[in-house]
């Protein structure tokens, strides 16, 4: 089956782990929707911390109640999607320019599940474009920054600025996201240490040692894979 149904069948799956009285993080991206969607069908007494306005607004509009992060009790689960689920649950996540927002949601979980579909697994990642936020003040000159410490990581490349319809895309927070097509990326951890050492870098797509299971939509099914 194609990867919309993938994603859908992920995202019941991850759905049904959910239980009355729990806080819940709530991903962003499409599979991240068919999850609240399903969420929201089961009716439970929970409370939903969205990564994003987006994500903030489809649960509102489904009836999931919201709490801001910091101001719920600790969050059980997150529950969210992936542009690509490497070795050892190693992700790229921020295709959809919410990778700070989602960061911080997983950090601050107790238990969190990746959800996608098949294609999205990879053996090493890299061949999505690393999302990277940065502040706006002086980006140019970051994103040249930038270039020196992809280039300690033997990563020859410059990064994009992200932009839709010509303009650059901005985050919920205000910031501008640069995308870098790394190729393969042989130590993720080298990599994301380098970029945080940038100013004017607030994070990038990088998650590692954050998930704690998959749940991956498949042509015979969900597959659930641990680290
Ligand atoms: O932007 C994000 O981090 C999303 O979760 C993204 O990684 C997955 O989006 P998709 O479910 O629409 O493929």
């Amino acid at each position: 089956n194609d990867a919309d149904a993938q994603k859908r069948a992920a995202g019941e799956a991850a759905a049904a782990l959910v239980q009355s009285g729990m806080v819940v993080g709530l991903g962003t991206g499409s599979t991240a929707a068919w999850f609240v969607k399903a969420l929201a069908a089961r009716k439970l007494d929970i409370i939903g911390v969205p990564t994003s306005q987006a994500t903030a607004d489809l649960a509102t509009s489904l009836g999931i109640r919201i709490g801001e992060l910091g101001e719920t009790r600790a969050i059980d689960l997150t529950v969210d999607g992936a542009d690509e689920v490497g070795p050892g649950l190693s992700l790229i996540k921020g295709g959809g320019a919410a990778l700070l927002r989602e960061k911080l949601v997983w950090e601050a979980s107790k238990s969190c599940v990746v959800i996608a579909d098949a294609a999205k697994q990879v053996k090493t990642l890299g061949k999505f474009p690393l999302p990277i936020e940065v502040v706006a003040f002086g980006h140019k000159t970051t994103a040249l920054r930038i270039c020196d410490a992809l280039a300690e990581c033997d990563i020859g490349i410059a990064p994009a600025l992200r932009r839709k319809d010509g303009e650059p895309v901005r985050t919920d927070g205000g910031n501008l996201i640069y995308d870098a097509h790394c190729g393969r990326i042989e130590e993720p951890a080298v990599l994301a240490a380098a970029l945080k050492s940038v100013t004017g870098v607030v994070d990038h797509g990088l998650f590692l040692d954050l998930a704690d299971r998959a749940l991956i939509g498949t042509p015979d099914g969900v597959i659930e894979l641990e680290p």
